[in-house]
């Protein structure tokens, strides 16, 4: 078998060879970070902002954007604005919109964690309390990524948390309004946009300026320079995961079409250059077959020199022995998506430990996942699966813990505490806890 054959030049790899591992690996490998030149750059941005709030803002995005923007005014848009973007939009993109809305709020709405409270047998109780956060901020990116559909994945679930103030920033280098973009906000539930991008309107989002109200936690993908000022303010603010490139990995069993799985594999590929689309099957004839498919598919595709660079770079068929071995390979990527092309995908299921999202069965489209099925289509990337999930209600509550004592519970533990406490020499911890032992 060669490593690379035909037009799409996807490697085509197989798991009895030697040098399988190793190859596989290399095709995953991702480095995220951001190096000295661009740390630099942000840090400047971020401190100027700190001290300086509107008019450090409003300097930056004139020079990143290419504006002459002379207030903070002219860089906000109103909700009559964001509405009047929605009532614009041609019928049939409005109501999918809305369709689409609807879905993933609904899908979200079971989501919301409940609060609990238990007694024990001497009166005390405890629980926890779920609350949400007070305000959170949404970075959309503009240009190539600005994704109206991203617009409802991170509003939507802030919104059904119950946070009260969501706060979007969008930046419109050369002044170019995306109305797909302003319409989802009207429709998710935004608060306020405003028309900032870069490190600049992160740094605006954590501090907080005259005009832009200082949030709680930063959700959103951006370019380098954003996600180098995410992790940057982290600690002052929240932050969600720090994206990569899509990924999408799909399990064939023969039965499904394969010109669908390699428009499946194309529909990841197209997202950038780096992304990673990957096919596992144990029946080689199934991996012919769709090799045969992108190449017959590819140059009809309006974005086949993105999906072209993305399949020679990053791109594999993977030929495993058996169900066991492909099981294997989908924990090991813990892709970001992940479709059971198979005919009975709730069998593999249990098997399946690291996985954003798990389409699953012939008819389930990841482009559907990222639209309107309903979940949420921001999801862990780079095998961060392995420890983490899809951005949902959660990532905008926090928990309080409840603790109530009785008189009785208060003695028992007090017993306990005070121990504890002169064991660690805190004496006034100790007879705080003893106070309440005697009455
Ligand atoms: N597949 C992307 C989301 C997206 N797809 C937006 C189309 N539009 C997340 O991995
Ligand atoms: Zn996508």
């Amino acid at each position: 078998m060669n490593a690379t054959a035909g037009t799409a030049g996807i490697a085509r790899l197989a798991t009895q060879t030697a040098d399988f591992d190793q190859r596989l690996n290399a095709l995953l490998d991702w480095e995220g970070v951001s190096d000295h030149a661009v740390q630099a750059r942000v840090d400047d941005i971020l401190s100027s902002v700190k001290a300086r709030g509107d008019a450090a803002v409003i300097e930056a995005t004139n020079r990143f954007d290419r504006l002459s923007a002379t207030s903070m005014q002219e860089l906000t848009l109103t909700p009559a604005r964001l509405e009047q973007a929605f009532n614009g939009l041609p019928d049939e993109q409005r109501e999918a919109l809305a369709a689409a809305a609807e879905r993933i709020r609904r899908y979200h709405e079971h989501q919301k964690p409940a609060s609990w409270q238990y007694t024990e047998a001497d009166g005390t109780v405890l629980g926890q309390q779920v609350a949400p956060l007070d305000r959170a901020g949404i970075y959309v990116p503009g240009g190539k990524a600005a994704y109206p559909s991203s617009v409802l994945m991170n509003a939507i679930p802030a919104h059904v948390a119950g946070v009260s103030e969501i706060v979007m920033v969008v930046p419109t280098p050369d002044g170019v309004l995306n109305e797909l973009v302003l319409a989802a906000a009207h429709l998710a539930g935004v608060d306020h946009v405003f028309t900032l991008g870069g490190a600049q309107a992160v740094a605006a989002l954590a501090y907080g300026t005259e005009t832009v109200p200082r949030v709680d936690k930063i959700v959103g993908p951006g370019n380098i320079y954003v996600a180098t000022a995410k992790r940057a303010v982290f600690g002052q603010v929240g932050i969600d995961m720090i994206a990569g490139p899509s990924e999408i990995l799909v399990v064939a069993d023969g039965g499904t079409d394969p010109d669908w799985l390699a428009m499946d594999l194309f529909s990841q590929a197209e997202h950038d250059e780096d992304a990673q689309a990957i096919l596992v099957s144990w029946d080689e004839a199934v991996l012919d077959a769709v090799e045969a498919s992108i190449e017959r598919l590819l140059p009809t595709l309006e974005r086949r020199d993105i999906i072209r660079a993305s399949l020679s770079a990053r791109g594999a068929l993977i030929h495993c022995e058996n169900e066991q071995e492909a099981v294997a390979i989908i924990n090991r990527i813990a892709p970001e998506h992940l479709e059971l092309s198979v005919a009975d995908p709730q069998r593999w299921l249990p098997d399946v430990r690291h996985a954003g999202a798990i389409f699953m069965g012939r008819y389930t489209a990841e482009a559907l996942g990222d639209y309107c099925a309903g979940p949420n289509h921001v999801l862990p990337t780079s095998g961060t699966a392995r420890f983490s999930s899809p951005l949902g209600v959660y990532d905008f509550q926090k928990r309080s813990s409840l603790i109530q004592c009785s008189p009785e519970g208060a003695a028992a533990l007090g017993e306990v505490a005070s121990i504890l406490a002169r064991g660690e020499s805190l004496t006034a911890h100790a007879r705080s806890a003893e106070y309440r032992l005697k009455r």
